[in-house]
């Protein structure tokens, strides 16, 4: 849509009931565009939305400039299954996951490009040394505080924000994972099932400004399945071993 250059990377962001927010993010891909060499293109992973974010994704990509590409799921939801989804569709060297609703900042994105070097990935982390969330209810935090503690010390892992929804990744290094998509988590299924070098960037992530939370008392039950899942996979006959589910991390401050 944008123009003939290949991508190097897909931005993979699923989408349910986003139009109110599809025009700031893409003005800040925009923005990215200008100011970052590397050729990238959008994915929206849309399951029917009612409210015209693929009519308002079509068309703003193209005021914007951008590839954008909407693949839409018209008999499905879930936002981990869409991500799934999103990740089986790319054949760029480079994938990254993100949310629509602004939480996580594009401009971020050459940072964890950068940081790459020789990690398999980069995590956008709100909980490595210079993270920040902003805006978030006390309650909000104690459930998601609650729930990385209860990943961490169920699957024995390093990573500070093993359920960031924004991370970027090579795609052939989770070719061989099966990532289900269930309960939400993917980037926890990756780093719970093989021993990928990640690399995490702090951030500071921003609280949704408009449009619906779509977490529900649901999603958190679905989340404690897929935990013990992981969990029981790891111990389990068929399950790797302990030294392979070792994940390097390194703390960055985001200059
Ligand atoms: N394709 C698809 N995307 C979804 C679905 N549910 C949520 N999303 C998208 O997934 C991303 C994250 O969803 P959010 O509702 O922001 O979830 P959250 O970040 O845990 O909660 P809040 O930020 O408080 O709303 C957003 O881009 C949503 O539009 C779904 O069922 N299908
Ligand atoms: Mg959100």
């Amino acid at each position: 849509m944008g123009g003939d250059r290949k991508a190097a990377l897909t931005v993979v962001i699923p989408t349910y009931n986003e139009r109110v927010n599809i025009d700031a993010l893409f003005g800040e891909f925009a923005r990215l565009k200008k100011a970052w060499p590397i050729p990238f293109d959008i994915l929206i992973v849309d399951d029917g939305s009612p409210d015209g974010t693929r009519e308002a994704a079509y068309n703003l990509g193209q005021r914007y400039g951008l590839d954008v590409r909407v693949h839409v799921r018209p008999g499905s939801r879930g936002l981990g299954t869409a991500i799934v989804a999103g990740l089986n569709l790319c054949d760029t060297f480079l994938v990254c996951a993100m949310d629509a609703d602004l939480s996580h900042p594009p401009i971020l994105i050459p940072t964890l490009f950068e940081r790459l070097n020789g990690f398999d990935g980069t995590v956008a982390s709100r909980y490595a040394v210079g993270g920040r969330i902003a805006d978030w209810s006390l309650h909000r935090r104690i459930i998601s505080r609650v729930a990385t503690r209860i990943a961490k010390s169920a699957l024995d892992i390093r990573c500070a924000d093993p359920l960031s929804g924004y991370f970027l990744f090579r795609t052939a290094s989770f070719r061989g994972i099966k990532i289900t998509g269930l309960g939400n988590k993917p980037l926890l299924e990756i780093l719970g099932r093989q021993g990928l070098g990640v690399f995490e960037v702090p951030y500071e992530f921003r609280n949704r400004a408009a449009g619906e939370s779509k977490l529900t008392m649901r999603a958190i039950l679905e989340y404690i399945l897929l935990v013990l899942r992981l969990h029981w996979t790891q111990r389990g006959p068929l399950g790797p071993s302990k030294e392979t589910i070792e994940t390097a991390v390194a703390v960055t401050r985001n200059s």
